[in-house]
């Protein structure tokens, strides 16, 4: 039976968005579509994020979602956190549309990404490659724009 899901992205600023998730059964990729709008031109990290809180904003949403205890990387690697979904590309008209499969995340089970946050950032998630502390922990993809809790839908 197929699962879905969709989560509303809003922040303090201009970016908003909307991402909707599709999983046909448990042991399938889950489906990522939909667009951020309000972007810079480039690209901006987009992650799964631990917590579905928004109390203080999308800081609370905590850091990636981690179950695994892994380092971060790219949605490509085998070792990454399981939020990791890369870089998401505006162009010039600030619109990034979202079509990703991702084979690491489900909609099901103990690691359901269900309840948790989607967050978009200011920069480029550098996908663990850049010879820091840092980039093991975040990319380096700096500051979040929007964020939103992923809901179960229709
Ligand atoms: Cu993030
Ligand atoms: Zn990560």
């Amino acid at each position: 039976m197929a699962k879905k899901a969709v989560c509303v992205l809003k922040g303090t600023g201009e970016v908003t968005g909307t991402v909707y998730f599709e999983q046909e059964s448990d042991t399938t990729p889950v489906k990522l579509s939909g667009e951020i709008t309000g972007l810079t031109a480039g690209k901006h990290g987009f992650h799964v994020h631990a917590f579905g809180d928004n109390t203080n904003g999308c800081v609370s949403a905590g850091p990636h979602f981690n179950p695994h205890q892994q380092s971060h990387g790219g949605p490509t690697d085998s070792v990454r956190h399981v939020g990791d979904l890369g870089n998401v590309i505006a162009g010039e008209n600030g619109v990034a549309k979202i079509d990703i499969v991702d084979k690491m995340l489900t909609l099901s089970g103990q690691h359901s990404i269900i309840g948790r946050t989607m967050v978009i950032h200011e920069k480029e998630d550098d996908l663990g490659k850049g010879n820091n502390d840092e980039s093991l922990k975040t990319g380096n993809a700096g500051g979040r724009l929007a964020c939103g809790v992923i809901g179960i839908t229709e």
